[in-house]
């Protein structure tokens, strides 16, 4: 059977240019079920028995756009078997939020640094070694623009994907926060058993519409669910989608920290 390998990242990220590269000419291009988003996948280079499914850019997998349904819909759905999760190097900060969230759906997932040639014009230094390890996930340098990192990158997604070996995301929340997602995780276990459980967990926390009028669950373990998260949400003093929210951003900062070192030109302007 052929290998699924999904593309995704924010918008601006370099994901067009990656995906024409990686799939030349073998490209269908149509839209996405039931929506005028567009759809495109092709074969990799080289690898007939390997298809890449180009999906939208988007900055987040919340169920507001159409782009970000659509996209988190297949993740979730139709389950790739690698996911390339493509990060412009030079907006890393901002990039990790949608990686923090790609990260908990089950999926291997392997980063593309791309934009890497500019980070390294700017004279910022990223530390791989401390980037992975906060992560938990491979990262290889791209530049899809000067082909760099393409076929190391799109040959380690291959081996990840036949691997089929179970992904776990190195970022957790604070102690209340993951005291409640492992209460709602027993409360809803077999309930989906095609979908992560910590990824329903996170969704219902954050009273995510969407997934809440996809799964059927009881009246009683609802009103159990809806329990532990006010008892959370009163501790923090906030509603669950902003405590989900913040904590990513108060992780992606400590990563950040520890694996970025800004060069001087990156503070210029350009005139
Ligand atoms: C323009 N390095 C560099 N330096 N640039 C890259 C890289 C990389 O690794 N990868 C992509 N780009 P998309 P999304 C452009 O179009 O693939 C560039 O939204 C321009 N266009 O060439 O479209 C890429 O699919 C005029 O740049 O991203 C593109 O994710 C002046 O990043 C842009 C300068 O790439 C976005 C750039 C008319």
């Amino acid at each position: 059977m052929a290998i699924k390998i999904a593309l995704a990242g924010n918008p601006n990220s370099g994901k067009t240019t990656m995906f024409n590269e990686l799939t030349g000419s073998s490209q269908y291009v149509g839209n996405w079920p039931g929506v005028t988003v567009e759809k495109k996948e092709g074969k990799l280079r080289g690898h007939k028995d390997v298809i890449i499914q180009d999906l939208p850019g988007i900055y987040s997998l919340s169920p507001y756009t159409l782009e970000e349904v659509v996209t988190r819909n297949y993740l979730v759905n139709e389950k790739p078997d690698a996911i390339i999760n493509i990060v412009d190097a030079s907006n890393i900060e901002r990039n990790l939020y949608l990686t923090t969230q790609l990260t908990e759906i089950g999926i291997p997932v392997i980063i593309a640094l791309n934009m890497i040639d500019v980070v390294q014009k700017n004279g910022d230094v990223i530390d791989m070694k401390k980037l992975k390890d906060s992560l938990g996930c491979e990262v290889v340098e791209t530049s899809a623009l000067k082909g760099i990192g393409l076929k190391e990158v799109t040959q380690r997604a291959v081996n990840l994907a036949q691997a089929k070996a179970n992904f776990e995301p190195k970022h957790t929340f604070s102690v209340p926060v993951e005291k409640a997602l492992s209460q709602i995780e027993e409360l809803i276990a077999g309930s989906d058993s095609n979908i992560s459980s910590r990824w329903l967990a996170i969704k219902l926390f954050e009273h995510d519409e969407k997934v809440l009028s996809s799964i059927s669950l009881s009246k009683e373990v609802l009103d159990k669910i809806n329990g532990i998260t006010a008892i959370c949400e009163s501790d923090l003093d906030d509603d669950g989608e902003s405590i989900i929210t913040n904590e990513r951003y108060t992780y992606i900062n400590s990563v950040i920290k520890t694996s970025l070192r800004k060069g001087s030109k990156s503070d210029m302007t350009p005139s």
